[in-house]
């Protein structure tokens, strides 16, 4: 057996009932063939995919808590700290009730790649709770920040794991969390990233995301000799990812026609208004039903279940999945396919299954996988740790600029590397070759360890 079917079977059996990080590593693994075989003696000795697909470390922590009623509540707390050979772990938090182990560990895993492809020195990891921030007051959420962080404090710091938001993490729970740290710790340092821009944010990350991945976009479709101008879009999600890829695709003259949340989509056919889409997310934080009650030329499909993917049977040339992990199955990927589809590019992380990636690019649909197209939300979180180290902040164009730019360079570094490898426009194949070079030659020069 070749190496890395033998780690492959390792991770399975010592990993099992952890669906999401075995496909995670999975479609690592299967991209990485072809530099493993070339390199295999090196690798081996050195322990390279063993010890790249085991956390350097799991923490698990009681968060307990008191609701408006009086009643005490317990959630579980989580940090992964993955692989910081090239940087402090950084990766976000995700607050949600399917918050587990094996969800943590798929995201922590694909930070590492993700974050050694911005070019920047930042390592991975993931955090988070089976909170669920939805239909809290702002007072419970602030009582379960400082919970939760009064306990996390204990890991984290500027030089040594940066946490971020993630799904149900935005910038008021971000606040939270810095007051908290900033009082346990009595340090005013970098600690997290996404903070408000009065102590210490940056300007452009709450949009980095969103705009990276229509930059990434862009930057493909041009490659191949087309425009973003007039494209028909669908975008999934409504949160922080899908609002900011909506306005900016939306910028650069394509049209955004769904949006989906947690309940149901919306199919607009004359282009979401973005400005309505914020104030019904990210100011009154309600469902897209009141989007639909405020926008005659909006049609509201409500989800039967969460196995109702309506949101891809529409017909677009570019789809954009923003919400959530395995949200594009292979059904979907065929309706897609049959409506004239030409791109994919993923916002959210592994949203798509792999039986329906591999269904997209057999049938010649260009695909970018997220920890290439959603990477400039971590990158310009690492310029706000610049930022902060400096003592100095940006200006916006300043930092969208330089967000442009690092989502250029990834897209000519995965393209290069899949053609190095004989698998031209494979953007899979080259991200994930990609992105391991890099970590792989630190884990080398630092030792065993
Ligand atoms: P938000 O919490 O802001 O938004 C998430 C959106 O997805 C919401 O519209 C939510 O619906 C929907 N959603 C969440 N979970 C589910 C689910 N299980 N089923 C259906 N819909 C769901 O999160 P973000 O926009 O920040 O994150 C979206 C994705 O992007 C995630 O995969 C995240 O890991 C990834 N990502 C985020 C980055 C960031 O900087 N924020 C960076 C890179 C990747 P509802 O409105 O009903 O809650
Ligand atoms: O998945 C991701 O890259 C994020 N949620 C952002 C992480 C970060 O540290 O900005």
């Amino acid at each position: 057996m070749g190496y890395v079917d033998e780690v492959f079977e390792t991770v399975k059996a010592k990993n099992p009932n952890e669906p999401e990080f075995i496909q995670a590593v999975t479609e690592v693994l299967e991209s990485l063939r072809p530099v493993v075989d070339a390199n295999e003696e090196l690798y081996r000795k050195n322990g390279i995919l063993e010890r790249l697909t085991n956390p350097d470390r799991q923490i698990r922590f009681r968060v307990a808590w008191v609701d408006d009623k009086g009643n005490v509540q317990v959630n579980n707390g989580y940090r992964v700290q993955f692989n910081n050979a090239i940087g402090p772990y950084k990766g976000g938090l995700r607050f949600h009730p399917s918050v587990n182990f094996s969800i943590l560990k798929f995201l922590g895993f694909e930070q590492v790649f993700k974050n050694s492809l911005t070019s920047l020195p930042i390592g991975g990891g993931k955090g988070g709770s089976d909170f669920d921030p939805k239909g809290k007051s702002d007072r419970e959420v602030m009582a379960f920040c400082q919970a939760f962080m009064t306990e996390l404090c204990k890991y984290i710091g500027a030089d040594q794991d940066v946490p971020a938001g993630d799904i149900g993490v935005g910038g008021r729970e971000i606040g939270y969390l810095y007051g908290q740290y900033k009082r346990i710790k009595g340090l005013y340092e970098g600690v997290l990233t996404g903070k408000g821009l009065s102590y210490g944010g940056s300007l452009a990350r709450t949009q980095a995301t969103g705009y990276g991945l229509v930059y990434i976009t862009d930057e493909l479709v041009r490659d191949h000799g087309d425009t973003l101008n007039g494209k028909v879009v669908a975008v999934s999600g409504a949160g922080n990812v899908a609002i900011y890829a909506t306005e900016k695709a939306q910028q650069l003259g394509a049209k955004v026609v769904t949006v989906s949340d947690s309940t149901g989509w919306v199919y607009d056919p004359e282009g979401i208004d973005v400005e309505l889409l914020k104030e019904v997310k990210e100011v009154h934080r309600a469902r897209l039903t009141e989007y639909a009650e405020k926008r005659p030329s909006a049609e509201y499909h409500e989800k039967k279940d969460a196995n109702d993917h309506g949101n891809w049977y529409v017909k677009v040339d570019i789809a954009l999945p923003c919400a959530t992990q395995n949200e594009l199955n292979l059904e979907d990927a065929k309706a897609l396919v049959a409506n004239g589809v030409k791109y994919v590019c993923e916002g959210a992380n592994m949203p798509t299954t792999l039986d329906a990636t591999k269904y997209l690019q057999d049938n010649g649909v260009l695909f970018i996988c997220g920890k290439a197209s959603n990477a400039g939300g971590v990158a310009t979180s690492a310029l706000e740790m610049s930022q902060n180290s400096e003592r100095l902040s940006w200006s916006f164009e300043e930092v969208d600029s330089k967000l442009q730019g690092i989502m250029k360079n990834i897209y000519k570094n995965i393209s290069a590397a899949a053609e190095k490898y004989g698998h031209k426009d494979n953007f899979v194949m080259g991200a994930n070759i990609a992105g391991f070079e890099k970590v792989a030659e630190a884990m080398i020069a630092q030792g065993i360890n």
